[in-house]
């Protein structure tokens, strides 16, 4: 069994209830849901002129493997209608891997660590309320040093 920590986004519709279904569709006999952190409300990074998101982390323990786990996670993502159109444009639900216990991967259709976690308040801030002191596995630092180190962008606690 492995712990991993995903990253769940909203920026379309009723944001809190796509969260909550996510998490929901989530919690299964082989992906136990343990932990989720508060709700931030951020401002979007990356493509800007976008609707402000919903996010938080989910902590889980499962046996899938990573493209096991992607698949799932893809499956809930299109299960709750998320369309592509604008990439990191506005989405429905977002659910990404940011952490497999300590293995790195690396390939065409998955990278872990999530490649873009460091330099994301969205992820760090409701990963440091679950696991401030868990550090990445290929640069070693703590949750909550890439939290300080990060690049300013607003997040605003919601609720826990
Ligand atoms: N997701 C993106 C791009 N930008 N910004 C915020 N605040 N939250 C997100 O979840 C997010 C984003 C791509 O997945
Ligand atoms: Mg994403
Ligand atoms: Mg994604």
């Amino acid at each position: 069994m492995k712990t991993v920590y995903l990253s769940l986004g909203s920026n379309v519709g009723d944001r809190e209830r796509n969260l909550q279904a996510a998490i929901e569709r989530l919690q299964a006999p082989d992906l136990r849901v343990l932990h989720t952190s508060p709700v931030y409300e951020t401002e979007p990074v990356d493509y800007t002129a976008q609707r402000w998101f919903l996010n938080l982390v989910v902590e889980a323990e499962t046996g899938l493997f990573p493209l096991q786990l992607l698949s799932r996670t893809a499956r809930i993502e299109r299960e709750l209608g998320r369309v592509r159109t604008v990439a990191k444009g506005p989405r429905t639900i977002d659910i990404d891997i940011l952490l497999y216990g300590k293995a790195v991967v690396d390939s065409r259709k998955l990278q872990i660590p999530h490649p873009r976690m460091a330099e994301r308040r969205f992820v760090l801030a409701p990963l440091a309320d679950l696991a401030p002191q868990m550090r990445h596995p290929v640069t070693h630092k703590t949750v909550r040093e890439m939290l300080d180190a990060a690049p300013s962008a607003t997040v605003r606690l919601i609720h826990s």
